[in-house]
């Protein structure tokens, strides 16, 4: 009985609850909200003006050295996917080959690094200061960081599919996803697309008409259907040289990846509120000993 309720509410607020701003902040935030107000970061020049654009238009887009003060880092994470490429180069080749897996345009390293050690460039990027005053400031609370990957995303065979089509990605009302190209992406790798001010607090936050994937369950929208809310002055094709650092809070409308010529190499990291219901898909080396601020945004007590 009490099981059946608490799985009744858990679903009330998965489909509804969590995606009204009211509930999200005071409700089901609250303590976190407070946490952030009562000792709010300060943020530099660099910084405020990239919250600025975050809270205008739902995304912002800069070099890596403009936020993280050089690029050490950023080659570290380079020479991390370099080595596993070259150590899974028969894998890759034989999933560019056979297509016809699940997602099978893209590939991914997550489920070989469920257990982080803080040192591993994957974390380090996330787990920096200055990023994590920009994502608590937009969200007005102390977030948790919640997955980070890399994707490698093969030349497209046919229609877009999945994610290449516009959507809203459904782990929380206000999230902010990290961006970042390893590889030089034109028109042709499958550049990141964002409708302008489409996040819940921008100016353009409607909904377009939405279709159901074949065999899926998550909303799409065609390129008309998005055109008819937003017009195409508002959309923003994320094209950049490797090193490109985009911070999207990407349940405003975004697509991307529809590589037609040039594959595209990509970190991507994701923080949510606390209270989302993503949970880490990754655990922290027993042997690692984070400090407070990464304690907090991993959300370990
Ligand atoms: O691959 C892309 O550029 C789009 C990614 C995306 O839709 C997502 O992470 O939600």
């Amino acid at each position: 009985m009490i099981k059946a309720i608490v799985n009744r509410y858990s679903e009330v607020k998965r489909k509804r609850l969590m995606y009204d701003p009211f509930y999200w902040r005071y409700i089901l935030n609250l303590l976190p909200s407070l946490k952030f107000s009562i000792n709010k970061p300060n943020l530099d020049d660099k910084q405020a003006a990239i919250l600025a654009k975050l809270n205008e238009d739902g995304i912002a887009i800069f070099p890596f050295d403009e936020l993280f003060g050089e690029n050490t880092l950023y080659e570290e994470l380079k020479a991390f996917y370099t080595l596993y490429q070259n150590e899974h180069a028969n894998e890759i080749e034989a999933q560019k080959r056979n297509r016809d897996s699940n997602k099978s345009y893209l590939h991914t390293i997550r489920e070989k690094y469920k257990v982080l050690d803080i040192d591993n460039p994957l974390l380090k990027v996330v787990l920096n200061n200055k990023l994590a005053g920009i994502v608590d400031s937009y969200l007005g609370l102390q977030s948790h960081f919640r997955y980070c990957d890399i994707w490698q995303t093969f030349v497209a065979e046919g229609a877009p599919v999945r994610s290449q089509n516009w959507h809203r990605d459904p782990e929380d009302l206000r999230l902010v996803k990290v961006f970042i190209y390893l590889s030089d992406v034109d028109e042709t790798a499958g550049p990141f697309f964002y409708a302008k001010g489409s996040h819940t607090k921008g100016r353009n936050f409607k909904d377009p008409a939405w279709y159901k994937e074949e065999g899926r369950n998550a909303n799409r929208s065609s390129d008309e259907d998005v055109e008819k809310i937003i017009a195409k002055k508002d959309w923003l094709t994320a094209t950049g040289k490797e090193g490109t650092v985009i911070l999207a809070d990407t349940r405003g409308l975004h697509k991307g990846g529809f590589a037609t010529h040039k594959e595209r190499i990509m970190y991507n990291a994701m923080f949510v509120s606390p209270s989302s219901y993503f949970k880490p898909t990754f655990t922290i080396d027993a042997k690692c000993r984070p400090n407070e601020l990464q304690r907090r945004a991993l959300g370990i007590k």
